[in-house]
């Protein structure tokens, strides 16, 4: 059995960068829609009737536009009347507050299945699948997955299916990274983890997974846009195929990076980002002539250009990052190494790990 995922569509007339059009309709809105409608005719095409979203699909849930709301739900409903089977795990985003047992996905029950409270299914083929709602307490998520293992007969396969912050991830600027994160090491005994949450694409371990968002959605999302769209779980063998979908870009570069796009040299292969379809944001230290180089973006294909004189280039987090293992040592020691590594040699590794070790020796 195949089961269609989508996760992070974040539903939202994000007017920062959308466009209204002459009949007062908004371009964020109408990729979205355009997206997810793409999504399900690939899901159709491969014979796909079960739909799972990982969670966040509003990006406000406890304040959305009703017209906005409404236009979503009808998407859903008539998916539901084509014979899809949708289920929505609720998201930090869904929910009123992380973790609340309010969401406003409630209101979408009449076309789909939501889970605000921890659940399993028992699938045909020795398969079980858990899903996790939001949470933060880890010792709430590990009760809640331990009491699901131990409500099924030993030796089946477990898959979770979850929107949670699991500890290692890369994260974009301005994504919510909650005081806790969750171990990955909780799911040891999970034979497949696959979340939403975090935007970007990416593997904690062999077995942990964000699948990443449906389309970029920030300038945090900069540089990856070919890895957004949806996945496909295989029940039988465990195996998950991502298939990318058209998203708008966002990226954020140097003036010296813009002036190459503006003079026609742009080009991946030569480290220049191609701007065509993106929201561009250009960040510079020294004056630059901004009406030139927004020209210039435009005409290269920028949908729009912003500026931003007072920052260097972003900083984006990049972690190796893995399940700690007793061969890499304590799994402190593993993170206080990628977090040091994430900072491209601006902390100490030698001191922070010897100060971490300490806290840690002092502690026990
Ligand atoms: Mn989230």
């Amino acid at each position: 059995m195949q089961i269609g995922l989508m996760a992070d569509v974040h539903y939202h007339p994000f007017t920062r960068y959308a466009k209204i059009d002459a009949g007062g309709n908004n371009s964020w809105i109408g990729q979205t829609l355009s997206l997810l409608e793409q999504a399900y005719q690939e899901f159709k095409r491969r014979g796909i009737t079960w739909v799972v979203y990982l969670g966040d699909m509003f990006e406000v849930g406890h304040r959305s536009e009703t017209d906005y709301f409404n236009q979503i739900h009808e998407f859903h409903r008539q998916k539901a009347n084509q014979g899809f089977r949708i289920t929505a795990i609720v998201g930090n985003h869904d929910q009123t507050y992380p973790g609340s047992p309010v969401s406003i996905l409630a209101a979408m029950k009449d076309c789909m299945e939501v889970v605000n409270e921890y659940d399993w299914k028992a699938l045909t083929n020795n398969v079980v699948v858990h899903f996790m709602p939001y949470r933060e307490d880890q010792e709430e998520i590990n009760r809640s997955f331990q009491e699901g293992l131990a409500a099924n007969p030993a030796g089946l396969r477990h898959i979770v299916l979850g929107h949670l912050a699991v500890w290692g991830a890369a994260q974009g600027r301005g994504e919510y990274v909650p005081h806790h994160q969750v171990m990955a090491t909780i799911f040891a005994q999970a034979d497949l983890v696959l979340l939403g949450h975090y935007h970007k694409r990416q593997s904690l371990t062999p077995m942990v997974h964000y699948i990443g968002s449906l389309c970029s959605l920030d300038f945090g999302d900069a540089g990856d846009r070919d890895k957004r769209g949806l996945a496909i779980l295989d029940t039988h063998d465990l195996s998950v195929e991502y298939v990318n979908l058209p998203s708008i870009g966002f990226e954020v570069m140097t003036a010296e990076d813009a002036m190459a796009c503006v003079s026609g040299h742009q080009a991946e292969d030569q480290g220049v980002p191609v701007v065509q379809n993106c929201i561009v944001r250009v960040d510079y230290e020294a004056p630059v002539d901004e009406d030139t180089i927004r020209q210039g973006l435009l005409a290269a294909g920028a949908r729009h250009v912003v500026f931003s004189g007072t920052q260097s280039k972003a900083q984006r987090v990049r972690v190796d990052s893995g399940q700690p293992g007793e061969e890499d040592g304590p799994g402190v020691e593993k993170y206080i190494k990628t977090y040091v590594q994430s900072f491209g040699g601006l902390l100490d590794a030698k001191r922070l790990i010897s100060t971490g070790m300490a806290l840690m020796g002092s502690e026990a």
